[in-house]
């Protein structure tokens, strides 16, 4: 028998950073993160002080020569630059180092399209990449011709890259069209879930905190917890039942990352909105990773940007089995914070008792009295 593999694309990552040059090292170490994602391997980093991207070919013109003797060396099969390109960028770029030339926007659509399972899912991934084409079109339309398969090249888009705007506009507008039924849909359910009385808590937070291990652990929907970054796009609701007997409903939501692209955003509009309607917030922090400052400023700034504001807040500081001792987690924003390992159980009572206490302390308690009359009108 002759087993086959196949060859994983080889990739030089590129960033720049202008007076913090531990944030752009965090950020291009989480973009390799994405690029093993999305099944590719990472041969060398290349990082650049500049204040401000250069506007024709995104770093130096020297550091693209140096670039180009890595391409070669390396024998790699395009670079990742750590944040969205412009047309002109992309063509430059592609025309001196002649291989594929990604940016942060383009692989993180490429894991969207690989990970959308459900109907609205993949018609909200084609939306944001047929955006993204459409803005980008001048840039990548000679670059596509390198774009033999791999990233960039994924999801439903994938046949109509040499299309041009106006069939891209056309498609659009269906794309627009199913999603609006597909939101009805979405909404009618959600409104079934609100008019039950059972109190909603969307789950939120970074791309692979733990909101699925969450959701899985207390109430075992059996959701794809995976040690890679947007494992979940697609929303899941359960209910669970509290020690203390209340009833509540969890949802599990699509992860935040630094830079998610706007295109994103608004695609997913209906889905994200899920966390818009739900009485309470689950906010679940990877409390082991050293950037867990800056990532819940992007869950915060998120929200914001969604207009998901002042809800109560009870935040999971999780994966404690592997934060140091030491480690000091808080959150302002939060009503309530606890410490778990959502993996080994650790401080999973202690989290029902506190989803308790939230909800009790949204609920008020009214004494009235009826006189015998009126109770049997509200009982009719
Ligand atoms: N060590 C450790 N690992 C954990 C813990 N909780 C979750 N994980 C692991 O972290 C990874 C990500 O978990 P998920 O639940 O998929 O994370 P998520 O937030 O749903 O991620 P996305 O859906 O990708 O946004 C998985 O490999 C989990 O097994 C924990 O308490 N400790
Ligand atoms: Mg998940």
């Amino acid at each position: 028998m002759i087993y086959t593999e196949s060859k994983k694309e080889k990739y030089i990552l590129v960033g720049i950073f202008g007076n913090d040059e531990d944030k752009a090292e965090a950020s291009l170490s989480e973009l390799e993160e994405l690029a093993h994602t999305a099944g590719a391997d990472v041969d060398c980093i290349v990082l650049q002080h500049l204040e401000h991207p250069n506007a024709s070919t995104y770093v130096g013109k020297g550091k693209v020569e140096e670039i180009a003797c890595l391409v070669r060396q390396c024998d790699a099969d395009g670079i990742i630059c750590d944040d969205e390109l412009t047309p002109v960028q992309i063509r430059n770029l592609s025309d001196i180092l002649d291989v594929k030339v990604i940016d942060r926007t383009i692989l993180i659509l490429d894991i969207f399209a690989a990970h959308a399972s459900t109907a609205e899912g993949k018609l909200q991934v084609e939306t944001a990449q047929l955006r993204y084409r459409a803005s980008h079109l001048s840039g990548i339309g000679k670059a596509l011709s390198r774009l033999g398969g791999g990233i960039g090249t994924r999801g439903p888009g994938e046949t109509k890259l040499e299309t041009d705007r106006r069939t891209i506009r056309r498609r659009l507008g269906v794309l627009n069209e199913e999603i609006k039924k597909l939101s009805e849909v979405r909404k009618n359910g959600r409104k079934k879930r609100l008019d039950s009385s059972i109190p909603v808590a969307a789950i939120v937070g970074y791309t692979n905190a733990g909101k699925s291990t969450l959701l899985n652990s207390l109430t075992g929907a059996g959701i794809l917890e995976e040690d890679k970054l947007f494992a979940t796009l697609d929303p899941t609701t359960r209910l669970c039942t509290l020690p203390q007997g209340q009833e509540i409903l969890l949802t599990d939501t699509v992860g935040f990352i630094n830079k998610l692209p706007h295109n994103l955003i608004d695609a997913f509009k209906s889905t994200l909105e899920e966390a818009k309607y739900a009485d309470i917030l689950i906010h679940v922090v990877d409390g082991s990773d050293p950037g867990v400052r800056s990532h819940m400023d992007v869950v915060y700034g998120t929200l914001r940007e969604l207009e998901i504001t002042g809800k109560p807040i009870l935040t999971i500081f999780n994966k404690m089995d592997l934060a140091g001792e030491d480690v000091i987690l808080r959150d302002d924003n939060a009503d309530i914070t606890v410490k778990a390992s959502l993996k080994t159980g650790m401080g999973v009572e202690q989290l029902l008792e506190k989803l308790g206490d939230l909800l009790l302390k949204d609920q008020q308690y009214i004494d009235i009295i009826l006189l015998y009359g009126r109770m049997i009108s509200i009982y009719c």
